[in-house]
């Protein structure tokens, strides 16, 4: 299946520039809402010149990456745009990283800057030398004259993205001023995202679906959005009525968990509600149908691609499907696996300096470069797409991606465990549990999953850490020695 069409990507071809060319448009339209208080097209736009002058002032430059995280505020809108618009990269970081793993991101990425507001991270950057460090979103820094904004071309670095592969530490997806642009603008046609728009955004500012779709979005489509911290079902529900949302985008988790809410019929008055990062079940698409009246939109997105296909805007929203490929992106299934391969202006050109990353992650043939997802897709009679399985061995809980192996690695470092492997056991509300199955060490106690949770702590991020233990004999492994994950799975799921 291959989709192309005519796909224009707004002037001037850039993300940054296009989101100043939106919001000067209509200076004293209110934007963001946080805290109470309104912020204005025209006032975001300000103070991103301002953030871009402080940032300059303190001798970064276009190209130097910036690590950027915090909760979801108008603070940190401002930081991402004044980096983007300065020609800096910016790296999101997930604000629930342990020591480690925000250590490799900056060992990985060297930043010239770390922006940043979670507590306990001041001392864990300190001792990385991450260049300027700064402990709110704020960019508390002396003012200095603006730099040229809006300058960078549309090829140039705009964002990494860290992500779990398929193998080892996660890697950094580069994407492009005009990767980012194409993101956004796809999913602004196909579903008619105005101006008179407003989305309840929940979601964290730090990962494609709440930052790439849901902040870009907004600020391309010069509508507005009411940022909330964190997901609280009653708060979401509440606010989308007071304040006149028109859209909802979220995770399954965030719907299994609003389903059963009083006030769930708030979302039944919403234009639009979106889901994805992982699989909606079309039991619970019914539900939702049923008991608010909205048919949910499902779409299917990557960190490497931004979005890729969406279910129609008008037209069937056909439950267990993600729908057609988005406008200007290319897809196809690989002959004999079925694995869903994509091109497109959205597709990142490769890893940050991992060539051997982008060797795998690529195929090249007659018909071009073409991205390989690790997701497996089938289309059914009317061109609808599923995803039907994947080729990686990931785990996505909550709509956030684990790599068995980086859970496996730390556990196996527990002295009661002599072998250890994860994979992902399907759940109601989290899609898939993160189980561990352990062949305890000779001798001593077997460790059960608080003594594991405890241990790995440290290490990994809360959702990576196994929410079951299961005690075995032995690991299911192939002739190679290779522990046969699926196996486990199916002996979970059969049990
Ligand atoms: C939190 N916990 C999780 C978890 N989130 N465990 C597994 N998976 C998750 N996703 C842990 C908490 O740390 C806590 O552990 C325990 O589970 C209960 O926490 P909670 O308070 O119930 O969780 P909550 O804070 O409400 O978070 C749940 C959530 C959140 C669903 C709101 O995970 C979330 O915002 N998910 C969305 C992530 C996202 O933006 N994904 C998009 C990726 S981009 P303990 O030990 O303290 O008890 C992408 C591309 C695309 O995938 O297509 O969009
Ligand atoms: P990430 O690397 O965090 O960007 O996660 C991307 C992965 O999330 C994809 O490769 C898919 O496996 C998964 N994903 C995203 N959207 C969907 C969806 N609607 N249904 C199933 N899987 C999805």
């Amino acid at each position: 299946m291959v989709h192309s069409d005519d796909f224009m990507l707004p002037a001037p071809g850039t993300i940054a520039g296009a989101w100043t060319m939106s919001l000067s448009e209509r200076p004293d339209k209110q934007l963001l809402h946080a805290d109470g208080v309104w912020t204005s097209c025209g006032d975001f736009l300000t103070r991103t010149a301002v953030v871009a002058g402080r940032l300059a002032g303190a001798g970064l430059v276009a190209g130097d990456r910036v690590l950027l995280s915090g909760p979801s505020s108008v603070d940190l809108a401002v930081a991402h745009v004044a980096c983007l618009r300065s020609g800096l990269v910016v790296v999101p970081v997930n604000g629930g990283y342990t020591g480690p793993e925000i250590a490799h991101i900056v060992a990985d990425s060297r930043p010239g800057a770390a922006l940043v507001d979670h507590e306990g991270w001041e001392e864990i950057l300190a001792g990385l030398s991450p260049g300027l460090l700064t402990t709110s979103t704020g960019v508390l820094l002396d003012d200095a004259p603006v730099p040229s904004l809006d300058a960078a071309a549309p090829d140039h670095p705009a964002l990494i993205g860290y992500t779990s592969g398929t193998t080892g530490a996660p890697k950094g997806a580069v994407l492009s001023q005009e990767n980012l642009l194409a993101g956004a603008e796809s999913v602004r046609q196909a579903w008619h995202w105005t101006a008179e728009d407003r989305l309840l955004l929940c979601l964290p500012l730090f990962h494609m679906h709440g930052l790439g779709v849901g902040l870009h979005g907004t600020l391309l489509a010069g509508a507005s959005a009411v940022l909330q911290q964190g997901f609280d079902p009653g708060s979401v529900l509440s606010e989308i009525v007071d304040h006149d949302c028109t859209m909802f985008f979220g995770v399954p988790t965030m719907y299994h968990r609003m389903v059963d809410e009083a006030r769930v019929e708030a979302l039944g008055n919403l234009r639009l509600c979106v889901s994805g990062s992982a699989p909606l079940s079309p039991l619970l698409h019914g539900r939702l149908q049923d008991m608010a009246g909205s048919t949910v939109l499902e779409r299917y997105g990557m960190t490497e691609t931004v979005m890729l296909v969406s279910n129609p805007y008008e037209g069937e929203r056909r439950a267990g499907s993600v729908g057609f490929p988005l406008p200007g992106v290319e897809l196809r299934l690989a002959e004999g696996t079925g694995e869903i391969q994509v091109r497109g202006p959205n597709v990142f050109g490769g890893y940050w300096q991992r060539p051997d990353a982008d060797d795998e992650a690529f195929v090249e043939d007659a018909g071009g470069r073409w991205f390989r997802t690790g997701d497996l897709g089938s289309v059914d009679a009317d061109g609808y797409l599923s995803i039907v399985g994947r080729a990686k061995e990931l785990i996505i809980t909550g709509g956030l991606n684990v790599h068995p192996r980086e859970v496996d690695d730390v556990v196996a470092g527990h002295p009661g465990v002599a072998e250890v492997a994860v994979a992902g056991v399907r759940s109601e509300e989290w899609g898939e549990d993160v189980v561990a199955w352990i062949v305890p060490t000779p001798g001593l106690p077997a460790p059960d999953a608080e003594a594991i949770r405890g241990f790995a702590r440290d290490n990994l991020a809360a959702h990576k850490l196994p929410r079951r233990v299961v005690i075995v004999d032995s690991l299911p492994r192939n002739a190679l020695g290779k522990v046969l994950r699926h196996e486990l799975r199916e002996a979970v799921a059969d049990g």
